[in-house]
């Protein structure tokens, strides 16, 4: 059994997908980021980066116990090796998609992660953020349209259907909020649409719904335990959790 340590985001739901794309059985354990279940000692253990999602395979032990690993990508690439699926092992098909999955988790993720801090989260702080948030969206635009270059030469982004694509595939799911019009990039628009109908896809996207707070406000103390971290209000709040 894997537990999956999880929030529904973008980043948590490649992983939800991956797990209901292949079939695996697994127990959603929910971080709760806006109360900083991810600055516990138990999960910092799992995850030095403070950050879901992290899955723990209780199916391979080693030195008695089991394996854990965190970074999205990283868990992909686990679980596709574990399975034997998404994830090619001859060349060149395994190089295009470790290019596609490494362009997503260097590039799209961040970029589209901070177009998100920008439309949701930036206007609870005081100040100009115009600059900043343009800055992140025309990145984002770019990525869309080296998405939409490569996607009118293929079905999926790597060939086939692969765990680039799951990892690709969340980050485009906000483009309403982010103001962006899919229809300008007819390519993304169709591979989203596809991806979209896969029936693992909308479960994994399902997962953990009832929690979901996108767009619906933030309280004061969520605020301050996301955003304004740095190496020492890390080491702090992960104090504060030990004494509990
Ligand atoms: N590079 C990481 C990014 C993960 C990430 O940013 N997770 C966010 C939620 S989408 C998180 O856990 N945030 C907790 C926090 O900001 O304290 C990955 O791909 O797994």
């Amino acid at each position: 059994m894997i537990d999956l340590y999880y929030a529904p985001t973008p980043n948590g739901w490649k992983i939800s997908i991956m797990l209901e794309e292949c079939g695996l059985d697994y127990n959603v354990i929910l971080v709760n980021l806006g109360k900083g279940d991810q600055f516990t000692p138990e999960f910092l253990e799992i995850s030095p980066n403070n950050r879901m999602p992290v899955i723990v395979d209780h199916d391979r032990v080693i030195d008695k116990k089991p394996i854990s690993i965190f970074e999205s990508g990283a868990i992909l690439m686990y679980l596709a090796e574990k399975t034997g699926k998404f994830f090619p092992q001859t060349s060149p098909e395994k190089e295009r998609v470790m290019e596609w999955l490494f362009w997503q988790v260097g590039g799209l993720g961040p970029m589209a992660g901070q177009v998100s801090h920008f439309v949701n989260y930036a206007p609870n702080f005081p100040g100009d953020h115009s600059y900043s948030e343009k800055r992140y969206k025309d990145e984002y635009d770019r990525l869309l349209g080296v998405m939409d270059r490569v996607l009118d030469e293929r079905d999926y982004l790597a060939g086939d259907y692969s765990i680039a694509d799951m990892a690709s595939f969340p980050w485009v799911t906000a483009y309403k909020r982010y103001e962006v019009d899919l229809d300008l990039f007819s390519n993304v628009r169709r591979w989203f649409d596809d991806i979209k109908s896969r029936p693992a896809v909308r479960k994994g996207i399902e997962v953990g719904k009832e929690v979901r707070n996108f767009g619906k406000g933030i309280s004061k103390e969520s605020l301050k335990t996301m955003f304004g971290q740095d190496a020492k209000s890390i080491v702090e709040m992960a104090k504060a959790k030990e004494k509990k």
